[in-house]
C-alpha cells in the first residue's frame, strides 16, 4: 500500500479470523505504513512466532527490523512512536486525551471483550445468560463514553478514527457474525444508537473495507471451532 515506513521492514504474523490483528492491520491500514504479513497456522505454530513471542505465542506480533512487538494494545501504540511522522496519530498529542482514551481501551477489553468472548464459551443456558447480560450492561456503559469522546463528532476520536475507535473496530466483523449465529445483536440501534451508528461509519473507512474479514466466512470459522470444542468435551 502507498505511504511511509518505506525503509523499514515491517512484518505482521498474524491469523485470519482475529480481531487482535485485524486492530494491528486497521492501524498499519489508517497510518498507511508498509507491511508484509505472513498468515500463521495456530495448530501448527512458525518457528518465528515461537521464537519472537514465547511468552504468549500468540498474534499478532509485529517484526520491525527483525525486532518483535506483542500484543495488539502495545503494538497500535508502537505504530504511534516508530513513526511520528507517518499518516494520523491513533492516540493524541495531548496527554489527558491519551489518558481518556486508554481508559475506555482498557473498559472496552476488560468488561466487554471478556464477557462476550465468555457467551459462546459458556457450560449452562445459566451462564450464558449472565454473560450475555455484563455484555450487554458494558454496550450501555460505552455508548456514554461514545457520546462524551465524540463530542457529536462520530468517532471516538472526534472527528476522525483513532485509538479506541481501531481497538473496537476490529471486532465489528464479529459483532456482525455474531448475529448470523445467535441472533445477537450487541450494538443494536434501539438499544446503543450511537454505537450502531458509530459501526456503519468505521465500516465505510477504506482502511476498514481492506481489513474487515468476509462475516459469513467468519460464520463458519465459528461453527467449525465450535463443533471442535463439543467434540473435544464429549470425548472426555
Ligand atoms: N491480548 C492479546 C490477545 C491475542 C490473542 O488472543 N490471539 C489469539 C488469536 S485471536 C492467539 O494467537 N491465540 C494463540 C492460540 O490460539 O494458541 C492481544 O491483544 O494481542
Amino acid at each position: 500500500m502507498a505511504g511511509g515506513g518505506g525503509d523499514e521492514e515491517l512484518k505482521l504474523l498474524g491469523s485470519w479470523a482475529s480481531p487482535y490483528v485485524a486492530r494491528v492491520k486497521l492501524a498499519l491500514h489508517l497510518k498507511g505504513v508498509h507491511y508484509s504479513y505472513a498468515e500463521e497456522d495456530l495448530a501448527d505454530k512458525s518457528d518465528l512466532l515461537l521464537r519472537s513471542n514465547p511468552v504468549h505465542k500468540a498474534v499478532p506480533v509485529l517484526i520491525h527490523n527483525g525486532r518483535p512487538v506483542c500484543e495488539s494494545q502495545i503494538i497500535m501504540q508502537y505504530l504511534d512512536e516508530a513513526f511520528p511522522g507517518v499518516g494520523p496519530r491513533l492516540l493524541h498529542a495531548d496527554p489527558y486525551e491519551r489518558a481518556v482514551a486508554r481508559f475506555w481501551a482498557a473498559f472496552v477489553e476488560d468488561k466487554l471483550l471478556a464477557p462476550w468472548g465468555m457467551v459462546l464459551r459458556a457450560g449452562t443456558d445459566e451462564e450464558r445468560a449472565e454473560w450475555k447480560r455484563q455484555t450487554v450492561a458494558a454496550v450501555g456503559t460505552l455508548e456514554e463514553g461514545l457520546r462524551e469522546c465524540s463530542g457529536g463528532n462520530g468517532f471516538f476520536g472526534g472527528e476522525r478514527a483513532g485509538y479506541v475507535d481501531v481497538l473496537l473496530g476490529g471486532i465489528v466483523p464479529w459483532v456482525r457474525a455474531t448475529e448470523k449465529l445467535s441472533g445477537d445483536r450487541f450494538f443494536d440501534a434501539s438499544e446503543a444508537p450511537l454505537l450502531a451508528a458509530w459501526m456503519e461509519r468505521f465500516g465505510e473507512l477504506d482502511a476498514a473495507k481492506a481489513v474487515f474479514q468476509d462475516v459469513d466466512a467468519l460464520v463458519e470459522y465459528s461453527r467449525a471451532l465450535q463443533a471442535r470444542l463439543a467434540a473435544a468435551a464429549a470425548s472426555t
